[in-house]
């Protein structure tokens, strides 16, 4: 059943009043009642808070449909430019919050809600966050998709209806366990409308039969025939009337075709077929920056490619008349390669669709698509085997080929005799098609999300085509929706900016450059000081509430929330954790200012030392919280579950912001970004997007330490890095080290074997050895730092005066006017230049 009700817009909302930001306190609250007892059919005395949930958030979507509507025919009229992005992940998080903020109602609700004696918060806490995604990539989606919406251009998503978002984490035992998300409880997903008449059908396997009496033609035959329904979630824009669409496609069975059960067939059989295509989008596959070469996955990848683009393209008809036209009134962004089957697919479409032939239909693709590379990582880099991409789609492995050839004949001509060159760019190379050199090939803009990403792209990873292609290069640094990490998740910070430098900084968020002179108003800064303690706070009470833990709410509140991974080094952190604590048992009267360490993230559930190391967090927090000797100076957390509504929860009350990564290894990170619109002073090293971070809050306002990626980069390139060196020379680290494995756990000694082979007999690939004396430095500094109140509240303050820089909305406007060339005005968010900060 798919409960899109069709209880309609409030009908006792006057007309005149239909413009949400118009709507009285009144009036919302007599349309709040209508729709608990329409949806409801009983009083709203009788509804539970996820009934009383389901109502609000059907209300907000009946206003957002209108102005869905008149979008669209607005559109229909004008024909703007539309930009579609693919992503295998979109992180939505809850929307019901958003929404209100972005319609401008969320004050008119509160009011409303209260007068019936209800917490609007309450029922915020209803909705199961969104999770169709692991991490950065997902979450950075969801943000283009808030500012595209903003600024109101035409741009929409396009992405899988997960059946189960990523893995719910329970720590049991100190062990991270994973749990189904079974985010869609009530079978459908209050944001969304059910599209049935727009579903097409993708197909899988089968042969291509070639036919040559005449024209060239190629007849797929034998395939499965699988059916992408589309479910449009609507995105509106900030108090603006524009709603975008993130178009969600889940598979279902063609029932024209397997109808058999009526016809006395055997069911059985028939529902297990049913099952078995339907679980194509059952789950979202959990690993972050790591390629697994599932055939399913690869299944996942062309659905996602084949719905949108077929819908894409029927759409595009319904307006235009030549296909000539389509680069100039589409653009098609790959969101990383896990949509790259895209450079095929509308090769296909256009050739066996349209009829067009090879060459203009090359020129079109290429002139429509742009992709975005999302890490180095080497185990990331998506290859699927030749077979298993020629049996799953005959018909798309035919094209690659195609493009191989085309595009190796090409190379050869340029590069004369350079095998080695060629061959280290081929799309299909040892049997293994390569995903980013096809949507480098297919592509007209190829972007890294920070400078030194795309530095090191240009200079390394992707140099030989950087050679042959410069001018496809080119740089977009991430980032993050100021409208949801600052203005919606820390509402009080938000308050004091309005009435500090007024309210437009929500438009122009590089306005925030205008708080940078208050660092020198120590009434400002108390101001500051008082609202992240109130933050702290509520984060307080909440681990007090769920883990029976006390924390000090004058104590740093130091964070590391991201997934768990070798390169964005957790391990470092919990190693300067133990030198602390070190210290402490050696001298419990040691004058340290207290700390609170917080940790948050998932492991991917195949990843044997990512798991481990949460086991280690968890071990030392039980050691360090118990042990009444170091007088409560600190004490260790790991957050379960970490996901988008906690991170709104932790970030606003952070003091410290841990972006430790291995130099080099870090794209960008996003994180980074939203701690920083929120006050907090980064601990970081000189990787991704922090290296800008640095450049826009100033040098002294954030802590850097280790070595540099240029410098890692050298070692991985020449060698010359020995673990033990340094382990033999610093005894405290020795300690921490020997820690690991000699019994100072109360734990099975092999339990942490796994992170002391890493570090010595392997090596140390990460480095931490190597930047655990600058990382104590750091520390050490950040604390002695902190004790100032009002050095340390002046150094949040600036960076949260130059993060308007890191608002999406900048992000958006460069891929907007320099990758996708939209027609549209510009806007004067364009202005928004690193000297307006
Ligand atoms: C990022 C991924 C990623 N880069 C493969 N790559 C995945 C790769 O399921 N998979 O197969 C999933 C995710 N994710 C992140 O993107 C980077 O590590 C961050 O540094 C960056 O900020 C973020 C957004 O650009």
């Amino acid at each position: 059943m798919h409960t899109n009700s069709n209880l309609y817009c409030p009908e006792n909302l006057p007309a005149q009043n239909m413009k949400p930001e118009n709507i009285t306190v009144t009036e919302f609250k007599e349309a709040f009642i209508a729709k608990i007892e329409a949806m409801h059919g009983k009083p709203l005395s009788q509804t539970s808070d996820r009934e009383k949930f389901q109502a609000l958030a059907a209300l907000v979507r009946d206003l957002i449909s209108k102005n869905l509507i008149t979008t669209n025919s607005q559109r229909a009229k004008e024909h703007p430019k539309q930009v579609y992005y693919l992503s295998i992940e979109f992180l939505l998080g809850r929307l019901l919050e958003t929404n209100l903020v972005n319609l401008g109602i969320r004050d008119t609700c509160a009011k409303a809600l209260s007068l019936l004696g209800i917490e609007l918060g309450t029922l915020i806490d209803q909705e199961e966050d969104a999770g169709l995604g692991n991490g950065g990539l997902g979450r950075l989606a969801a943000c283009y998709l808030d500012s595209m919406a903003a600024i109101g251009l035409a741009g929409h998503g396009c992405g899988l209806r997960y059946r189960y978002g990523l893995f719910e984490q329970r720590i049991i035992g100190g062990y991270q366990h994973e749990l189904p998300d079974n985010w869609l409880k009530d079978r459908s997903y209050v944001w969304e409308y059910r599209r049935p008449d727009e579903k097409v059908a993708v197909r899988f396997g089968g042969a291509v039969r070639v036919q040559t009496n005449g024209k060239t033609r190629f007849i797929h035959e034998n395939y499965e025939r699988v059916i992408a329904v589309p479910y449009d979630v609507p995105v509106a824009g900030y108090k603006n009337e524009i709603v975008n669409t993130l178009r969600l496609w889940s598979a279902e069975v063609d029932v024209s075709h397997h109808n058999c059960c009526i016809h006395g067939n055997d069911c059985n059989s028939v529902i297990g077929y049913k099952h078995g295509v339907e679980s194509l989008t059952d789950i979202l596959y959990p690993n972050d920056t790591h390629y697994e070469g599932k055939v399913l996955r690869l299944k996942q990848q062309y659905f996602l490619v084949s719905a949108s683009l077929q819908s894409i393209m029927k759409s595009f008809r319904l307006h235009h008349h030549s296909l000539s036209e389509l680069p100039d009134t589409i653009a098609v962004h790959i969101n990383d390669t896990h949509p790259a089957l895209a450079v095929p697919e509308l090769m296909r479409i256009l050739i066996d669709d349209c009829g067009l032939g090879w060459d203009d239909a090359w020129d079109l693709t290429v002139r429509t698509l742009s992709y975005t590379n999302h890490t180095v990582l080497p185990e990331a880099l998506e290859k699927w085997p030749v077979g298993m991409m020629e049996h799953l789609l005959p018909r798309i492995y035919m094209i690659i080929n195609e493009i191989n050839e085309r595009y190796c004949r090409q190379l050869w001509d340029k590069f004369p005799g350079d095998w080695d060159r060629i061959r280290s760019m081929a799309i299909i190379a040892d049997n293994q098609v390569h995903m980013a050199h096809l949507a480098i090939a297919g592509s007209h803009s190829v972007n890294g999300v920070a400078e030194i990403h795309t530095q090191i792209l240009k200079k390394s990873v992707m140099n030989n085509f950087y050679t042959h292609t410069p001018g496809k290069f080119t740089n977009v640094t991430n980032g993050i929706t100021h409208r949801r990490w600052l203005l919606t998740a820390n509402p009080m910070l938000a308050d004091l900016i309005t009435e500090t430098i007024g309210p437009d900084w929500v438009e122009y968020p590089c306005n925030l450059a205008q708080l940078a002179p208050y660092a020198k108003d120590t009434g400002f800064l108390d101001t500051l000081a008082n609202i992240k303690m109130h933050n702290k706070l509520k984060l307080a009470k909440y681990i007090k509430a769920k883990y029976n833990v006390v924390v000090d709410v004058k104590s740093i509140f130091d964070s590391h929330i991201k997934r768990i991974h070798a390169y964005k080094r957790q391990t470092l952190n919990v190693m300067h954790i133990m030198d602390l604590y070190n210290r402490l048992r050696e001298n419990p009267n040691l004058d340290i200012v207290p700390r609170t360490f917080i940790f948050g993230g998932k492991a991917a559930p195949g990843y044997y030392r990512a798991k481990k190391t949460i086991k280690l967090i968890n071990t030392l927090a039980d050691k360090i919280n118990n042990d009444k000797s170091i007088k409560d100076k600190i004490k260790v957390l790991f957050l379960e579950n970490y996901n988008v509504s906690h991170a709104e929860l932790i970030i606003p009350a952070s003091d410290a912001s841990e972006q430790i990564s291995t130099a080099s290894r870090e794209a960008s990170g996003t994180g980074n970004m939203k701690f920083m619109m929120n006050g907090a002073v980064t601990i970081g090293t000189l990787d991704g997007a922090n290296i800008e971070i640095r450049n826009a809050a100033g040098a002294d306002n954030i802590f850097v330490f280790g070595l540099s990626a240029e410098e890692v980069l050298n070692y991985y390139r020449y060698g010359g890095y020995n673990a033990w060196d340094i382990y033999n020379s610093d005894p405290r680290l020795k300690t921490v080290v020997d820690q690991l494995v000699n019994g100072f756990f109360p734990v099975d000694p092999d339990e942490f074997r796994t992170h002391h082979e890493a570090l010595l007999r392997h090596n140390d690939e990460y480095f931490l050895l190597k930047d655990f004396a600058s990382y104590v430095a750091a520390q050490c500094r950040l604390a002695e730092v902190y004790r100032d109140k009002y050095i340390w509240q002046k150094m949040c303050l600036m960076n949260i005066a130059h993060s308007g820089w890191f608002s999406s909305d900048r992000t958006f406007s460069e891929y907007a006017v320099d990758i996708w060339e939209m027609d549209q005005p510009v806007p004067i968010w364009r202005r928004c230049q690193p000297e307006d900060y």
